[in-house]
């Protein structure tokens, strides 16, 4: 018997309004319990929730959307009460009193969608990463896949793919002895090319949606002094690291999270690179090149009397992309070849963010393009589909019909993990009924 949820589908903390939702086979019974009467499906109506004794709890906006057109698929009611904390504490200790209800776990009201055919599982993940989504590109990106984007792809391939087996089944019924006519061989090689190149142009986006997704590192670097937590705190425009004409201030690494042109970033200021004798600079030092050799961006800073000076090898050898900039050029007048900033006067910082903004972008590709894979389970998936559709191809005109059916069977299983759709061996059940495959 499934039970009926309830939950604050809001913020926690003092607000205007809390959103409290409950779905489940008993939903109704809220409504009774509360006093509320009987309301018309999706529309709303202003009524007095009451405890059992008759108190007034709050005065709510409340909706009522039967089942299976509702969020969870299940008969759903939701109340707009008032946000104070005492009115959602009371709300959720009277619903936990109604026999069969219970407090929903963290996402039950995604998954009773998706168990019920409402949303699929990437869609379930779109939904996930909007609500997650801090900047306009992540946002985009969601919304995307949230509104069917990869879903949508994906059963292109599969009725692509249903398509070649189909070609196979209707040839082997006419034939004698399970010879392929050539036509159907051929057509076969042009459905499964086409496959095969939009399934590698969807992977040639890598791990651009996974890096939008999580953000992307850049991290400050250089020698004591060079002004990276100067430049820290200009770019997030706030006084988070410390600066002093010290050389050797900074230790511990300064993390900051940034919107840079609509992409996320962490941005790290880190201990200046020299060799010292001192126990505590020297970790501050093995910290920074840790974090440097995973970053997606390494900017290395000198100060402009310092501009000539070579970039230390264990910079140079970073696997991710290095950008060398000249700093403090408010005190040093000579012409540059690097990009060259003053964080004080403000001089090239335009330039700065400009050229860094790019250089992410490149990253992470627009959130808007194309079906993008944004977990490394699609990636894998759709590798692996590749992967059984190439091995097809290659054994088409050679092999019997028995190895490219199993490639596309397998082609199609890897797929379909990827929107988590169950029930594709019903559908290869139903094709191969007839199919006399391995006669
Ligand atoms: N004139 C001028 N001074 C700057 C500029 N940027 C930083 N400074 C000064 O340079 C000194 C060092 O700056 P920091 O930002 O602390 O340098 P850092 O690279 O973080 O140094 P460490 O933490 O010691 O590695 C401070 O006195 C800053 O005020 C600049 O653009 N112009
Ligand atoms: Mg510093």
């Amino acid at each position: 018997m499934t039970e009926t949820i309830f939950a604050v589908a809001t913020g926690r903390g003092k607000a205007g309004l809390s959103v409290i939702r409950v779905s489940g086979p008993d939903a109704a019974k809220a409504l009774d319990f509360l006093h509320v009467g009987s309301l018309r499906p999706r529309r709303a109506s202003l009524r007095r929730l009451k405890m059992p004794d008759g108190r007034i709890i709050d005065e709510a906006l409340c909706l009522w959307f039967p089942g299976p057109d509702s969020f969870t698929g299940e008969d759903t009611v939701e109340f707009q009460c008032h946000g104070a904390l005492s009115v959602v504490a009371l709300m959720m200790e009277t619903l936990g009193l109604i026999p069969g209800f219970r407090l929903a776990r963290p996402g039950e009201f995604s998954r009773r969608a998706l168990d019920n055919g409402r949303m699929d599982l990437t869609e379930a993940e779109g939904l996930a990463d909007l609500i997650d989504s801090e900047t306009e590109q992540q946002r985009q990106q969601a919304i995307r896949q949230l509104t069917g984007g990869l879903s949508c792809e994906i059963d292109h391939w599969r009725t692509d793919l249903i398509g070649v087996l189909a070609l196979f089944e209707a040839n082997l019924d006419f034939s004698d002895e399970g010879d392929v006519d050539t036509g159907v061989l051929v057509q076969a090689e042009s459905r499964l090319s086409r496959i095969r190149d939009q399934m590698g142009k969807v992977l040639a986006t890598g791990t651009r949606g996974e890096r939008l997704r999580e953000g992307i590192t850049i991290v400050l670097a250089g020698a004591p002094n060079a002004g990276k937590s100067t430049l820290l705190n200009v770019l997030a425009q706030r006084d988070i690291a410390i600066v002093s004409s010290i050389p050797g201030t900074t230790r511990d690494i300064v993390e900051v999270r940034l919107d840079l042109g609509g992409y996320p970033v962490t941005l790290l200021d880190t201990a200046g690179l020299r060799e010292s004798s001192d126990a505590i600079e020297q970790e501050g030092v093995r910290r920074m090149l840790a974090r440097a050799a995973v970053a997606d961006i390494v900017v290395w800073l000198r100060s402009g009397d310092e501009a000539d000076s070579a970039i230390p090898d264990e910079i140079r050898s970073i696997p991710g992309l290095l950008m060398p900039v000249v700093t403090q050029i408010d005190r040093y007048k000579a012409g540059w070849e690097d990009l060259a900033i003053s964080a004080l006067t403000g001089e090239g910082m335009d330039e700065l963010v400009r050229t860094l903004t790019e250089l992410v972008h490149n990253l992470m590709g627009q959130g808007g393009e194309g079906a993008v894979l944004t977990r490394a389970r699609h990636r894998e998936a759709v590798a692996e589909a590749l992967e059984s559709v190439d091995r097809a191809l290659a054994v088409l005109h050679s092999a019997g019909t028995e190895l490219v059916v199993e490639e596309v069977r397998i082609a199609m299983r890897a797929i379909a993990r990827v929107t988590g759709h169950v029930g594709i061996d019903d559908i290869l059940d139903q094709l191969f009924s007839q199919f006399c495959i391995g006669k």
